[in-house]
């Protein structure tokens, strides 16, 4: 399927903002296929799964980007620091963080009303990049939502790095909503940079070993939560990442949802 040039793209984009996203937009697949985070992944991977010497290197355990994939639908959903918990990791929370639980549902509903409404056959991408995942950061960038910081995450002009992002492939040719004219860092004197407890930015750019250490601490450090705040009935084993660089960042401190 092609775009009609009647605003499809405007109608998805509303579609998404309807079921809770915070922002959502839409980039071709053939784009980010070249961006920078496949060219950097192709290097060095974070998972050992990931095997660029593969014929077709998008290919992790049996899932393959299809070729009548085109587009990307990629939305946000914010995660302001007063509402810490829809990032805390545990086991027994559907998707593993009560805000991946959100948009996993967000993510069912829009792939039938894409099938229902319009025809178009969709892929609901897993968070994993070993398991057939896209990376999120670059197809926002590429949609719209926002752009790539200092920090290495995307900054939007309305939250800030203080979201989390989801994706779907489609099996249509959709104009793209993107990439945002917006340059936040200009300017800035890196706050982010010295709010790392590990020093990730001591060369100047994102070191993941670095950070990796620092998260794989706080992976370790479980504590036990009531199931409430977690949105399920009984207490579980949660681990809450870092994110001292995301509120770090000054762009629209004090934004909620
Ligand atoms: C693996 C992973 C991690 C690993 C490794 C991180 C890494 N960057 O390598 C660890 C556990 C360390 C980690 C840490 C964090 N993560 Co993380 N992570 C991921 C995951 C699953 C894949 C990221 C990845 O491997 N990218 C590939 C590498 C090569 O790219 P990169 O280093 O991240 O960044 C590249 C791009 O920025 C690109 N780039 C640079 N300039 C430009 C310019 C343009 C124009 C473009 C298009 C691209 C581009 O080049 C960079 C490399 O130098 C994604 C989810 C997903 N499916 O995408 C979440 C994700 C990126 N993480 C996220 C978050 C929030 C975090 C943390 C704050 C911890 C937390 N609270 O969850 C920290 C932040 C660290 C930081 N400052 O980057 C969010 C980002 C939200 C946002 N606003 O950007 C994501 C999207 C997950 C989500 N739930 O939404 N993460």
């Amino acid at each position: 399927m092609k775009s009609d040039g009647n605003g499809i793209e405007k109608t998805i984009v509303a579609k998404t903002k309807e079921l809770g996203a915070s922002l959502a937009g839409i980039a071709r697949i053939e784009d980010l296929r070249v961006s920078k985070s496949y060219e950097i992944y192709a290097k060095s991977p974070f998972y050992e799964q990931y095997d660029p010497k593969s014929p077709n290197y998008f290919k992790f355990k049996g899932v393959k980007w299809r070729e009548e994939h085109k587009s990307v639908l990629v939305w946000a959903l914010s995660h302001p620091a007063s509402d810490p918990a829809l990032d805390w990791w545990s086991m027994k929370v559907p998707g593993f963080t009560p805000g991946n639980g959100v948009m996993r549902l967000q993510s069912k509903k829009l792939r039938i009303w894409l099938g229902e409404e319009f025809g178009i056959n969709a892929y609901s991408l897993p968070y994993q990049i070993e398991f057939g995942g896209a990376f999120l950061k670059d197809s926002a960038h590429l949609a719209g939502l926002g752009v790539i910081g200092r920090n290495n995450l995307l900054v939007t002009p309305e939250f800030g790095t203080r979201v989390r992002l989801r994706g779907i492939f489609m099996e249509a040719e959709l104009e793209p909503t993107g990439p945002l004219d917006f340059d936040p860092c200009k300017g800035c004197d890196r706050p982010c940079h010295q709010a790392c407890p590990r020093g990730a930015f001591r060369s100047g750019v994102f070191e993941r070993v670095l950070c990796k250490k620092e998260n794989d601490k706080r992976d370790a450090d479980v504590e036990i939560v009531d199931g409430s705040i977690m949105g399920i009935e009984e207490a579980s084993e949660v681990t809450k990442p870092c994110r001292y660089c995301e509120f770090a960042c000054p762009v629209a401190q004090g934004a909620s949802r």
